[in-house]
């Protein structure tokens, strides 16, 4: 790989699972270590790249925002161009960097990156959202290549027992690692830092072959006039 060339890393899941949250803690981390940049996409505003600004973890130069005004699956996926675009240009303009991070727009269960854009994948899964959703499957849960269980600490409140819905993930995921975070624990966020350390040195290596999680089921998106507008990619 070409000096110029970063690892490239996608985060996606459902909206609020917490991608911002562990991009922001992974530069929080890491910003001592590696050169770090940062790409959001959100389809109608910049809200992300604001938020992981106002956070201090990153200098604000180097986080920026693709506002896609499409849905998730066409800019991370479908047509990759824009993004590709950005990361390249912040490669370009921080050159060297070692890692650039790239939020998907949140979504369903079935958004994931083209293995175009990305040279690996996360996919964020909250307890909030239930216990049961490691369960349900799909591309990002079953073949990205790390699924983290985020905000553990919330498990108590919601009645998911963690154990189970890590060892339900595992099954749907035929061996591929799975990590329950939370940002109030420490040893969680060194095994989500360890991950992004060997996927990089991975990657660099020639090691790891970016891997596409496969197509997505049909789905729906509801409009800004409530309509409900159901297709495939
Ligand atoms: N308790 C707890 N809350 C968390 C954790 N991580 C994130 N959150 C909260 O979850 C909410 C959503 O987090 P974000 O990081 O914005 O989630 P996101 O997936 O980027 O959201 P979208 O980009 O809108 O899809 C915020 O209120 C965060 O503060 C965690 O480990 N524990
Ligand atoms: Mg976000």
């Amino acid at each position: 790989m070409p000096d110029t060339r970063s690892f490239r890393l996608g985060v996606a899941g459902p909206v609020g699972t917490g991608k911002s949250s562990l991009i922001a803690t992974v530069c929080r981390e890491l910003s001592a270590e590696l050169r770090l940049g940062v790409i959001t996409n959100d389809i109608y505003t910049d809200e992300d790249a604001r938020l992981l600004k106002a956070a201090g973890v990153l200098d604000p130069a180097r986080i920026r925002a693709v506002e896609t005004g499409a849905c998730p699956h066409t800019a991370i996926r479908d047509d990759v161009t824009p993004n590709l675009i950005a990361v390249e240009d912040l490669e370009r303009d921080f050159a060297p960097l070692d890692v650039v991070l790239v939020e998907s727009g949140g979504d369903n269960l079935t958004a994931t990156f083209s293995p175009a854009l990305v040279d690996a994948q996360i996919f964020v899964l909250d307890v909030a959202g239930g216990g049961d959703v490691a369960r349900k499957g799909g591309p990002g849960i079953a073949r990205a290549d790390l699924l983290i269980v985020n905000k553990t600490d919330l498990a108590p409140y919601v009645e998911v027992d963690v154990e189970q819905m890590v060892k339900d993930a595992e099954t749907a995921r035929d061996g591929k690692p799975v990590i329950a975070l939370s940002r109030k624990d420490p040893a969680s966020i060194a095994r989500l830092t360890d991950w992004v350390r060997s996927m990089r040195y991975a990657v660099h290596a020639g090691h790891h072959t970016p891997v596409d999680p496969g197509p997505m089921a049909p789905h729906s998106h509801t409009g800004e006039d409530g309509e409900v507008i159901v297709h495939t990619h």
